[in-house]
């Protein structure tokens, strides 16, 4: 297992900069969004050459989203995440990260009903996967399908949520993100649902339990690590949180210190 973050302004301003700073402070990959990998191809392959440092996975980036309420919004979504997995398999990265959507609507909050059916919910989704799972088999990447927790999304909120649709479809292309902060909020048992998803797992968000830097909450991060372990889990998991008042490079330095001991 490897630590990744996702991108802050004071790693740097140019890829090797950010790259060199991250290996400094103890982290082995850097997850950014599509459009950056697009627009910064260049740089950033030489960058990653020239530090060893990886670009983990792919976050965000494009438009739309797979399990948009509006159709044209959800064509533009796989058109966009087709385009990024190009470039996401050259560079060596995981996969690109997709939730069905993200703060679109919430069950749990007025007014309660979504305006589709979960029978046209899940037909839209299993669409999205389906043509997805094809550009990820003929580009040699994957779709990192991302279940979000109740008040973000309201169509795939569980791992089991995600890993039933991927089962549905039989879509080799397509595994599952395991997000801390989510699955907390998610999931009765964190290991246990870990376990179920099994080598579907493919890429790790880290966020503790109040979404800030691991180690300022009170999530288990020891146990759930030692699951992730047990499935032979070997990817990134890359740091996705906000940081408490303070100096950013410290509190990136002793979460560092604090992931690496929890994942001994
Ligand atoms: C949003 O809360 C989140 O966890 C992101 O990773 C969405 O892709
Ligand atoms: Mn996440």
């Amino acid at each position: 297992m490897k630590l990744a973050t996702q991108d802050r302004g004071f790693f740097g301003s140019t890829y090797e900069q950010k790259l060199s700073k991250l290996k400094e402070l103890g982290f082995e990959g850097l997850e950014i969004d599509g459009k950056s990998l697009i627009e910064n191809y260049s740089e950033i392959e030489k960058a990653v050459k020239a530090t060893g440092v990886s670009i983990s996975s792919i976050c965000g980036g494009y438009r739309g989203w797979i399990g948009d309420f509006d159709d044209e919004q959800r064509k533009l979504a796989i058109a966009d995440i087709g385009e990024i997995m190009k470039r996401t398999a050259e560079i060596g990265a995981a996969g690109v990260i997709a939730p069905a959507a993200f703060g679109i609507f919430s069950r749990k909050l007025p007014p309660f009903a979504p305006p589709r059916s979960a029978e046209v919910e899940r037909e839209a989704l299993l669409d999205s996967l389906s043509k997805l799972n094809d550009h990820a088999l003929s580009t040699g990447s994957a779709l990192l399908l991302e279940p979000l927790n109740r008040y973000e999304d309201h169509m795939i909120n569980k791992l089991e949520d995600a890993a039933s649709l991927i089962q549905e479809g039989g879509f080799r292309g397509v595994k599952v993100i395991a997000d801390f902060f989510h699955m907390q909020i998610e999931e009765r048992d964190i290991s246990a649902s870990l376990r179920e998803t099994g080598s579907l797992v493919a890429h790790v968000h880290l966020a503790d339990s109040n979404r800030l830097q691991p180690g300022c909450g009170h999530t288990d991060f020891r146990k759930g690590f030692r699951t992730l372990k047990e499935i032979g889990f070997e990817g990134h998991m890359a740091v996705e949180c906000e940081l408490a008042p303070g100096d950013g490079l410290q509190a990136y330095a002793e979460m560092a210190n604090y992931l690496k001991a929890c994942m001994q």
